[in-house]
């Protein structure tokens, strides 16, 4: 999957103001601060995409972002080239949110995740740094009594010695597999050095030729 052209398009505090288009679309959900920002314009090669900041809950509504734009409006005819969306969302488990903020982002969020039909994968983004933290358990727990599709990315591996990544990485799926079968699929990622991108792109890739055939 190669990103040929990446725009924003909208901010929408609800889900019935997201475009109304029927597209495949990946969603970036996890802990504010976590790097979903970061991750979408480490994907689009473009830094000024996205907004992002060193203090957390920057990110306060669910942004659109239109990938391969088709040209003048024509459906290309190969699956590869077909447009689709990538969606910054509002991190969760901000503490110095106040309580009422935090119910109303909780809400936005899921809302978005439990309505939007277009949305096609979400991604749990995870701090590789991190022991296995509670909230983010306790999400991928609701995620799964929904039945939403998901897979795990795992942010700012240029953190870590190389030694510790892959151990962190095994931890955190060892800490699933307690509650998981199956597990996710997972990808290890750094915005800062582009690790994990082809990967990424080659799967969304792989993702929208199945729903696209469908
Ligand atoms: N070293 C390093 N820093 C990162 C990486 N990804 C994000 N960051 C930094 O982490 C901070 C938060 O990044 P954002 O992308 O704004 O995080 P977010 O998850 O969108 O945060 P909210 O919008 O507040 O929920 C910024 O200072 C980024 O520069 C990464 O892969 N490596
Ligand atoms: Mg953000």
């Amino acid at each position: 999957m190669t990103i040929r052209t990446a725009e924003y398009l909208i901010s929408s505090a609800k889900v019935e103001q997201c475009p109304k288009a029927e597209l495949p679309e990946y969603a970036f959900i996890g802990r504010s601060n976590v790097g979903k920002s970061s991750l979408i314009n480490m994907l689009a090669d473009n830094n000024k995409l996205a907004k992002t900041s060193a203090t957390p809950g920057k990110t306060i509504l669910i942004n659109h972002f239109l990938i391969n734009r088709a040209p003048e409006g024509k459906m290309p005819t190969s699956p590869a080239d077909r447009p689709w969306y990538l969606v910054d969302l509002p991190g969760y488990g901000y503490a110095k949110r106040s309580k009422k903020d935090q119910e109303n982002f909780e809400h936005m969020i899921s809302s978005y995740i439990l309505e939007r039909e277009q949305m096609t994968l979400l991604f749990l983004l995870i701090d590789v740094r991190l022991e296995p933290q509670k909230i983010d358990l306790e999400f991928i727990e609701w995620l799964g009594e929904n039945g939403v599709p998901f897979a795990i990315i795992f942010t700012k591996a240029d953190k870590v010695s190389k030694g510790r990544l892959g151990g962190n990485v095994q931890h955190y799926l060892k800490e699933l597999s307690k509650q998981w079968e199956e597990l996710p699929p997972h990808f290890v990622t750094s915005s800062e050095n582009s690790m994990g991108r082809e990967e990424l792109l080659q799967y969304i890739g792989e993702v929208n030729g199945m729903v696209q055939e469908a």
